[in-house]
């Protein structure tokens, strides 16, 4: 890992939350994620189980993390699990985590190696009267993990008359609130992120090609210490911007467009989400800055009422109401338009066709809820956009929002959002 050790308090805080909601004299296990092939032998460049890393801090393959709070058997009320260390393994593939080692990270004391792990779980488990094993439990996804699957059947048919529990369910509740020291790791991904966005209003100029810009963004990660990018980053110049996953990045950007970006530093396993819209050429037009500040007041409705104890849906609703209104202004849509549309499919949807934002983390969409009240302590993107076909256009602006008691944090306070922000720092000397 590239990144700074840390401290492992804030796993330890992560477990008590944890072991808190549990039912008593439960157990709960979770599991590595699998190494993927890719061809021949080589394989997909690996990111642990999140859940791991949130107990743990543990990202080396093959980790367990189990917790019996109310074992009998003091010393393992809580267990790491790791692969046993192998010198011709390390020969190739370097370091191997050693028993302290782990320890250190996480702050578990009782580390033992995967290999020996059987006989132990077999007495905890028949001790135990409620068993929480791990699924994806993603609404667009789900399991996609087999391994999941195959160590859930494989537990139950060993252990067919224990009660099962979803760990997901408590998952979702408890990784969607972060402590004060989740977002310590979480601003240094923001501030590399917010280096990287300085770095390239400097470089970009009328000629200059996305992926160029790609190169600079990954060079100023890398050189801070993110890990990686936390998701494919968008570079999209002129009419691409429309397209919301758009990571070929292998365009000229011309003068007088517009170019979309969207990255974010992953750094400490904690992902930063920034998108911003700027003119190649400096100097955003009379229209562009228009329709720029359109898609900017929306986004600072979002931050003025995302406070706690409203209701994500109403959230969602207000926000396209106050985009409607914007779109209006900025004579894309018209009363008529909105007199005549369809419920299903407001007229709105045609200019902003993806949702306000989402839970940040561990993961770039991460875990949370959808349709409750939000909670101070939750973390949230908030991204409005405003697409237009017939002008080859399109404008996304988002920043990370931390919710307190009243209101939230910027992590990405002080960076560059205005017009007038933007091009008094693009402007060249
Ligand atoms: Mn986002």
């Amino acid at each position: 890992m590239k990144y700074l050790p840390i401290d492992s308090g804030l796993f330890k805080k992560n477990r008590e939350r944890f072991v808190k909601a549990m039912k008593s004299n439960s157990i709960a296990i979770f599991n590595a994620s699998p190494v993927i092939a890719e061809n021949g032998d080589a394989v997909y460049s690996y990111k642990a189980n999140s859940n791991i890393t949130w107990l743990s801090g543990i990202t080396q393959e093959q980790t367990m993390v189990i917790l019996y709070p109310d074992n009998k058997d003091t010393s393992a009320r809580e267990v790491l699990v790791i692969q046993r260390p192998d010198e011709l393994l390390e020969k190739w593939n370097g370091h191997l985590l050693r028993k302290h080692e782990a320890t250190e990270l996480s702050g578990i004391k009782n580390v033992q190696y995967v290999d020996s792990i059987d006989a132990m779980l077999q007495v905890w488990m028949h001790h135990a009267e409620y068993v929480y094993l791990d699924t994806n439990e993603n609404d667009r996804r789900g399991t996609v993990l087999r391994t999941d699957l195959q160590f859930v059947n494989k537990i139950r048919e060993q252990y067919p008359l224990h009660k099962y529990e979803r760990a997901a369910v408590l998952m979702k509740e408890l990784r969607a609130i972060k402590t004060k020291e989740e977002v310590a790791i979480t601003q240094k991904a923001v501030d590399i992120t917010h280096q990287a966005f300085l770095r390239v209003m400097k470089f970009i100029r009328p000629g200059v090609f996305e992926h160029e810009i790609e190169a600079e963004i990954t060079h100023e990660f890398i050189r801070n210490r993110a890990t990686r990018h936390a998701y494919g980053c968008i570079l999209a110049s002129g009419d691409r911007a429309r397209v919301l996953h758009y990571v070929d990045n292998n365009q000229e950007c011309k003068d007088g467009e517009l170019i979309l970006m969207d990255f974010g530093a992953e750094y400490g396993n904690y992902c930063a989400d920034l998108s911003r819209t700027i003119p190649v050429n400096g100097k955003f037009s009379k229209r562009q800055a228009e329709v720029y500040n359109a898609c900017l007041n929306v986004h600072n409705y979002c931050v003025s009422i995302l406070k706690p104890k409203i209701n994500y849906a109403d959230y969602i609703e207000k926000v396209n109401a106050e985009m409607e209104k914007q779109l209006m202004k900025i004579g894309l849509i018209s009363k008529a338009d909105i007199k005549n549309q369809d419920p299903a499919n407001p007229a709105y949807r045609k200019y902003f066709y993806h949702g306000i934002g989402h839970h940040l983390g561990l993961d770039v969409h991460d875990l949370g809820i959808r349709n409750e009240p939000v909670k101070e302590g939750m973390l949230f993107t908030i991204e409005p956009g405003i697409y237009i076909e017939e002008e080859q256009m399109g404008i996304r602006i988002e920043n990370n929002y931390w919710l307190t008691k009243n209101g939230s944090v910027n992590l990405f306070k002080g960076i560059p959002i205005t017009v007038e922000e933007i091009e008094r720092y693009m402007k060249r000397k």
